[in-house]
Parts: structure tokens; sequence; C-alpha cells
């Protein structure tokens, strides 16, 4: 079976995405879509001057909307990105104009597979996509807390000396200002990080100062270098993986919610199982109270934004 993806937006974020699945060799076709038509040319011959040394080709093309007739995945990249000191919900009016023309131009081709949205704000978008789609939920996914679960991962990793992939935690809720550390389900290989939170002095302020850092990483990387890009296209590379090689691995994304942590009606970051179709299934951590009254505050913003966007 040949794995077919067309991406829309080759800004960073969109070209580090491409980069990650070149060099794994995940997909065989990918297109690209831009309405910057010089820079989507540039990136793709550049893209494909690499492809001799991936581990499998993948035949990268500047794409057009009819590529998606018969795509597995569209992967939403494009739109306003955010500008120093300014969140990610100030970007939503311009970014539901803007998904209006996308998503609508990609269902005119008959698109039938799954979408897999980054634009922010992220869990907007995906609850955007999925109205303008009309598609199931299940096959609508935002990129979520992916990133920001990853970010949380390296910095305990950094805390405790072992690697990322041996520390176990989740952020749920928002991609954005009001997410939440589930550090009460984390453990370090096994070893459950609310055992140190009670019996190690200053662990538990160490932890907080870890968190802070990983919900404000974002603006520190934007002050610092304009966008943040290789963290998220490494996220959504690992995305695209769980989904196109039917994993079933559950990774912390934006899915839509039908009561569970009490909350419907709405797309928000949690831990979720994917394969071949979309979402298998959510999975409900066991949140203390203070997990669960900050996950529904953040859902209760999020749900006031969604409301002013009139969709
Ligand atoms: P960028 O570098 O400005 O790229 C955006 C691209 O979209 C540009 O190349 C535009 O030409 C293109 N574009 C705009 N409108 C359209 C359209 N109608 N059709 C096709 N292409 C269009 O932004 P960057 O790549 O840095 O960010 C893209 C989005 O990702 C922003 O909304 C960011 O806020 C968001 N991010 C999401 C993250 C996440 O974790 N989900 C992480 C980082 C950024």
């Amino acid at each position: 079976m040949s794995d077919r993806v067309v991406l829309i937006g080759a800004g960073d974020v969109g070209v580090a995405y491409a980069y990650a699945l070149v060099n794994q060799g995940l997909v065989h076709e990918l297109s690209i879509i831009d309405i910057n038509t010089q820079k989507v040319t540039g990136e793709v011959m550049d893209l494909n001057h690499g492809v001799v040394w991936a581990p499998s080709p993948t035949r990268v093309t500047v794409g057009s909307y009819d590529d998606c007739a018969d795509a597995d995945l569209v992967v939403i990249t494009a739109g306003a990105a955010q500008r120093p000191g300014e969140t990610r919900l100030d970007l939503v009016g311009r970014n539901v104009e803007i998904f209006r023309s996308i998503v609508g131009s990609v269902m005119e081709t008959g698109f039938d597979g799954i979408f897999l949205v980054a634009s922010n704000p992220v869990d907007v978008m995906a609850y955007a996509t999925w109205k303008l789609s009309g598609l199931p939920s299940e096959r609508v996914i935002g990129s979520g807390t992916t990133l920001d679960s990853a970010r949380l991962r390296f910095m305990l990793g950094e805390l405790y000396d072992v690697a990322p992939s041996s520390v176990h935690a989740s952020i749920i809720g928002e991609h954005g200002d009001t997410e939440v550390a589930a550090l009460s389900s984390a453990n370090v290989a096994g070893a459950p990080l609310s055992r140190d939170l009670e019996s190690v002095p200053g662990r538990r302020e160490e932890i907080e100062r870890v968190f802070t850092d990983t919900r404000e990483a974002a603006y520190r990387i934007i002050d610092a270098k304009g966008s943040t890009s290789y963290g998220i296209g490494m996220a959504l590379a690992r995305i695209t993986r769980a989904i196109l090689r039917d994993e079933y691995t559950a990774l912390p994304v934006s899915t839509k919610l039908h009561g569970t942590y009490g909350i419907d009606d709405l797309f928000i970051g949690v831990p979720t199982v994917l394969g071949r179709s979309g979402v298998k299934s959510v999975v409900e951590l066991d949140l203390n109270d203070a997990e669960r009254d900050a996950l529904a505050h953040s859902a209760e913003v999020l749900s006031g934004v969604v409301d002013s966007t009139g969709l």
C-alpha cells in the first residue's frame, strides 16, 4: 500500500515536518501546497535533493488540491503564526478564515482520509476542521499537547538524568497557557513521580519549575529565533507514523471528547490511541482533584473561544 500525504503550509513548521518525514522514510508520496508558490517550489527542490540519503525514497512534489482526492492524510500547518508577545488564542480569527478556504478546497476533491492539524490555536483549529469538513470526529486530529509533553519529558529527563523516552508524563488540556501537567500519573522508568514529590526535599519546586519552563518554552523560542519548528515537525512525524502504520500508540493529541473527563463537544489534548482509521480510543487518566479542576478550566477557556468563532 502506498502512503500519500498532502501538506498544506510550507512555512517553518511545514518544512520541518516534511524534512522529518523524508529523513524517516515514513511515506511514499508527499505533496506540498502553499499560496507562496515560489517558496514551496524551492522547498520541494531542496527536500528532493536529500532523498538519496533517506532510509527509503519519498516522492516530494509541489501539490495542488487535486492531490487530496486520494490522500491518506492531509496535514495543515498553514496560517498565521504567533508574533512575539502574542498568545496562540490571539490567532483565532485570522486562522478560522484561512481554514474556511483550505478545508473547503480539500473536501471539494472528495477527500475521505484523515486530517492532522497543527495551526494554532490548534484545539480550536481542529474543531473548525471537523465542523467545516463534515468528517467523523475520529478522522480529525490536532497535534494537541504532543509537543508540550515531549518538552516536559525532555526536561524531566534532564532532571533525572534519564532518556526522555523513559519518562512517561503527559501535558493535557489546551495547547497553550491553560495546559495541565498530569503529574499524578507520571513516572520515570516506572517509578512514580508522586513519590518524589512527597519525599524528596525541594523536588516539588523543581518539578513546578520544569512545568513552567515547558508551558513557556514556545514564547522563549519565538523571542529567540522567531518561530518553533523542529520539535513540532518531529511530533507531527511521530503522529503520522502512529496513524499510517496502524500502531495503536497513545499520544496526547487534540481529539473530540464525548463525555470523557466530563468534557463534551470540544477538541482538547488527552492521551489518545491512534491507528490507520484515526482515533481508536481515548485514555482516561486518574487525575487528582487539582488536575481535574485545571483541566475543567482549560476546557472552559477553549469552549469560550470556540463559541466566539461562530462555528
Ligand atoms: P509560517 O512560517 O508563517 O508559515 C505559514 C505558511 O502558511 C506560509 O508559508 C504561508 O504562505 C502559508 N499559508 C498561509 N495561508 C495559506 C493558505 N490559505 N493556503 C496555503 N498556505 C497558506 O508559520 P509557521 O510555520 O511558523 O507556523 C504555522 C502554524 O503552526 C501557526 O499557526 C503556528 O502558530 C502553528 N504552530 C503550531 C504548533 C503546535 O504545537 N501545534 C507549534 C508551532 C507552531
